[in-house]
C-alpha cells in the first residue's frame, strides 16, 4: 500500500499555492455595472465600505442605506422596499449593520441572480432562465441581528512568519512590508488584506487576534505596535476590531521586569503603561487573549496565583477603554494524574465568579483537544457566573488540515445541540487562512472559514444550507453541481471520524504532526498525554476510555441527564461509546454484531465514503475550472490513500492486539 509522506506531498501544496489572487474566495468576481443609486448620509468610514461594495458588485435597484435609532442596539439589519419605485432601504441601528445588510443583498445576488424588485405585479413572468431574482413583494426583504456580539478570528500567527498549525503557507501579515513610522504598507499586502477584510466583514466577522496564543512577547514591542496600528486602521472600515494574543511574562521578556507576578506593583504599572501606548495608537483596540500555564506558557501560577489573580490584573488595566480579555481555559498537566479531559473544570470551577466583568473565559468545544468527534466539553455547564465563548478550530490540525475535504459544520452544529449559543456571549474561531494564492489551502478549506463567519452570526443557519450558499458563491449556480457537491460537504466529517477514530476514539495521531495514525505510539521523552495508547487503552480484553462513576469520573463533569447517559453502557450514545467506556471486543451493539465488527464496517465505511466522493467530483467536471478540477481530483485521491492508511494500520494494530487479526486479513472495502 503507497504511503504517502509529506515531501510527496510538496507538488500538491505548490499547485494550490499558485493558484489565484484571491477572487476565488466567496466573494463577488465580477464588477457590476451598477447604474443603482446608492446613498446614504452615514458619513462613517463603515457606512462608507458599505455604498462602495454596492457601487461596486450591485446590478440592481437603488438603495437607501440609513441608519434606525429604534432598531435593538446590535450589528443587527433590516432590508425593506421602500415603497412604489421599487427601490430597497437598509436599516441598522449601527454603521456595522449597513455593511452587513449589504453584504446580505450581495449575497443574494449572487446565489440567486440579479435581484429584481419591480412594482408590484410588474414583475411576475420572470424564470431561472432570465438569471434574475424577484424579491418577495412583503415589504420586509430581510430581517437579521447576530447571536453573538463578538465573532472573532483567531490567528495562530507567529512574528517570523510561521503559522501554527497553519496549512495553507506563511502567514498573511508580512511585517517587513508594513512601515510602522510611516504607517503605510506595500500594494501587495494592502490588495490582499483588502480581500481578508472583505471576506471577513461578509460573513460577519467583527474582530481578528492577529497572533499566536504561544504569544511571543515581542509582539507589544512598540515596533510591532506601530505595524498593528497599520493593520487596524485597514480593518476598522470593515468594522474589524484588532486584538492580540499576549505573553503573560511580557514584562520580563520585552519589559526587562524580574517578574510578572500580577500582584506585584511594577508588573501591574507596567501592562497599565502598555495598554495606555496601545490605545494611544488603536483607539478602539479589542483587547487581550491568553494562553496562561498551559503547555509550557507562563501565567499566574509560576507566581501561585490563580487564573483569576492573573486575568484581572490585566482586565484591570484594559477596563478604562472597555478592552477585554479572553482567557483560555485549554489546560492540562498541572495535575499529575488526572484523566486530560477533566482538568479545566478541576482548574477553573473553583474560579467561577471571581473573574472580573471584562473577563471571557473562551474553551474549546471539546474537552480535549479540536478531535474529529469529541463530547462537548462540561466546562460549559459548570461556570455560572462567568461570561463564556466558544473556541471552535477551522483550520484542520486533526481533520486532515488542508489536504482533505472536511466540512466541519456539521461538527460545530453538533455542539450547538448541547451547548445553547445563549449561554455564549462569543466565539472565536482558529483561522485556517495563510499566504497560499486560495488562502486555505484546500479549495473546499475556504468553506470552513465561510461557514465559521455564517454560524458565528446565525448558529441556526442549516449546516447544508450554508454549503449551498459558499458553493454557489465560490463556484457555480448550477444545482446540478449544487446539489452533488452539498451532499459531499455534509457527509464528509462524518467520513472523516469514520476513517480516522470511529466509536469516541480519538488522539490517536502520530506524534507532533497530528496528521497520520500511530494507534502504537508509545514516546518516552513526552508526557503520558501525548500518547495514543493512553487514549484508546486497548488490550486483549477490550479498547476504550473508562471515563464512567467507576473509572475517572470524567461523566460526572456533566449536566443531568448527560451524566447518567455517559455512564450507562447501553445509553451511551454509540458515537461516544470509547469515549466513556471501555469496551470487551465482542460486546454487542445495537444492530447485534459486536463491537470489533462494528469498528471495522466504520472504518470500512469511512474509506468508501471518500471513494463515493471522488466518484461524484469526477462528475462534476464540465461545471469547474479545470485548475480547480485537478487539484481537487489530486487531493481527493489522496485523501483516500490516507484513509485507507488510516483503516490499515488501526485494525491491523487493533487487531492484533484483540487477537482478531486473523478476521480482518480477507476484510477489505468493495
Ligand atoms: O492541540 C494543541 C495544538 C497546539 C496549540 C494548542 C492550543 C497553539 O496542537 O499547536 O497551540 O492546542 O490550543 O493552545
Amino acid at each position: 500500500m503507497k504511503r504517502i509522506t509529506i515531501a510527496a506531498m510538496t507538488a500538491l501544496i505548490f499547485i494550490t499555492a499558485k493558484a489565484d489572487d484571491g477572487s476565488r474566495l466567496w466573494l463577488n468576481k465580477q464588477r457590476g455595472a451598477c447604474t443603482a443609486k446608492i446613498e446614504t448620509s452615514d458619513k462613517s468610514d463603515i457606512a462608507q465600505t458599505a455604498v462602495s461594495e454596492l457601487a461596486a458588485f450591485w446590478n440592481g435597484c437603488d438603495i437607501i442605506l440609513s441608519r434606525d435609532k429604534s432598531l435593538p442596539d446590535n450589528d443587527g439589519f433590516k432590508i425593506e422596499r421602500s415603497g412604489k419605485n421599487g427601490s430597497l432601504i437598509v436599516k441598522a441601528r449601527r454603521s456595522a449593520g449597513l455593511l452587513y445588510g449589504a453584504y446580505e443583498l450581495l449575497r443574494m445576488q449572487q446565489t440567486k441572480g440579479e435581484i429584481y424588485s419591480g412594482k408590484t405585479g410588474q414583475d411576475t413572468n420572470l424564470s431561472a432562465a432570465d438569471n434574475k431574482f424577484r424579491i418577495s413583494p412583503s415589504v420586509c426583504v430581510s430581517s437579521s441581528s447576530p447571536a453573538f456580539p463578538y465573532r472573532i478570528l483567531n490567528h495562530w500567527d507567529n512574528p517570523d512568519g510561521s503559522v501554527e498549525r497553519g496549512y495553507a503557507g506563511k502567514s498573511i501579515w508580512k511585517w517587513d512590508e508594513i512601515n510602522g513610522e510611516k504607517g503605510t504598507m506595500s500594494m501587495d499586502l494592502k490588495e490582499r488584506l483588502t480581500i481578508y477584510c472583505r471576506a471577513n466583514a461578509s460573513i460577519g466577522i467583527n474582530g481578528s487576534v492577529l497572533n499566536n496564543v504561544n504569544a511571543s512577547p515581542y509582539i507589544l514591542t512598540t515596533e510591532y505596535l506601530d505595524k498593528i496600528k497599520v493593520i487596524a486602521d485597514m480593518m476598522r472600515p470593515y468594522g474589524i476590531k484588532t486584538y492580540l494574543a499576549v505573553n503573560f511574562a511580557s514584562p520580563m521578556a520585552a519589559g526587562g521586569l524580574e517578574t510578572a507576578d500580577p500582584a506585584d506593583a511594577k508588573v501591574k504599572e507596567w501592562w497599565e503603561k502598555k495598554v495606555k501606548e496601545i490605545y494611544k495608537k488603536i483607539p478602539d483596540f479589542g483587547g487581550f487573549l491568553v494562553k496562561a500555564n498551559s503547555e509550557g506558557q507562563p501565567g499566574p501560577g509560576d507566581y501561585h496565583r490563580t487564573h483569576a489573580e492573573g486575568a484581572n490584573m490585566l482586565a484591570k488595566a484594559l477596563a478604562p477603554y472597555n478592552g477585554i480579555v479572553m482567557w483560555r481555559s485549554f489546560v492540562y498537566g498541572n495535575h499529575e494524574g488526572e484523566d486530560r479531559v477533566k482538568q479545566a473544570v478541576t482548574e477553573f470551577e473553583e474560579l467561577d465568579g471571581k473573574f472580573a466583568d471584562n473577563v471571557i473565559l473562551q474553551s474549546k468545544n471539546g474537552p480535549l483537544d479540536f478531535q474529529p468527534r469529541e463530547p462537548y466539553a462540561p466546562i460549559f455547564d459548570r461556570m455560572k457566573h462567568t461570561p463564556m465563548w466558544v473556541e471552535l478550530q477551522i483550520t484542520q490540525e486533526y481533520l486532515g488540515q488542508s489536504r482533505h475535504l472536511v466540512y466541519l459544520a456539521p461538527m460545530w452544529k453538533e455542539f450547538f445541540t448541547f451547548v445553547s449559543p445563549q449561554q455564549l456571549q462569543g466565539i472565536a474561531g482558529v483561522a485556517n487562512t495563510g499566504d497560499n494564492t486560495n488562502w486555505c489551502g484546500h479549495p473546499f478549506s475556504q468553506s470552513n472559514w465561510y461557514a465559521f463567519g455564517r454560524l458565528a452570526w446565525n448558529p441556526e443557519l442549516a449546516s447544508d444550507s450554508i454549503a449551498r450558499e459558499w458553493l454557489a458563491q465560490t463556484f457555480t449556480r448550477d444545482t446540478a453541481f449544487i446539489n452533488p457537491m452539498t451532499a459531499v460537504m455534509e457527509a464528509s466529517r462524518e467520513a472523516c471520524v469514520d476513517y480516522m477514530m470511529p466509536l469516541g476514539l480519538h488522539h490517536i495521531f502520530k506524534a507532533d504532526h497530528h496528521y497520520g495514525p500511530e494507534p502504537d505510539g508509545l514516546y518516552p521523552n513526552y508526557p503520558i498525554e501525548w500518547c495514543p495508547v493512553y487514549y484508546h487503552k486497548a488490550d486483549s480484553l477490550g479498547i476504550g476510555f473508562d471515563r464512567t462513576r467507576t473509572g475517572t469520573d470524567a461523566v460526572g463533569q456533566y449536566r443531568h441527564p448527560y451524566d447518567s447517559i455517559y455512564n450507562d453502557i447501553n445509553a451511551c450514545p454509540e458515537e461516544y461509546l470509547l469515549w466513556f467506556h471501555h469496551v470487551s471486543w465482542d460486546y454487542k451493539m445495537k444492530n447485534g454484531k459486536t463491537l470489533w465488527e462494528n469498528l471495522s464496517a466504520h472504518y470500512n465505511r469511512g474509506v468508501d465514503e471518500v471513494r463515493r466522493f471522488i466518484g461524484t467530483w469526477q462528475r462534476m467536471r464540465p461545471y469547474v475550472d479545470t485548475e480547480r478540477f485537478m487539484i481537487v481530483s489530486a487531493l481527493l485521491d489522496h485523501q483516500l490513500e490516507n484513509a485507507e492508511e488510516w483503516r490499515d494500520t488501526c485494525l491491523g494494530y487493533f487487531g492484533k492486539i484483540s487477537g482478531k487479526i486473523q478476521e480482518t486479513a480477507t476484510e477489505t472495502s468493495a
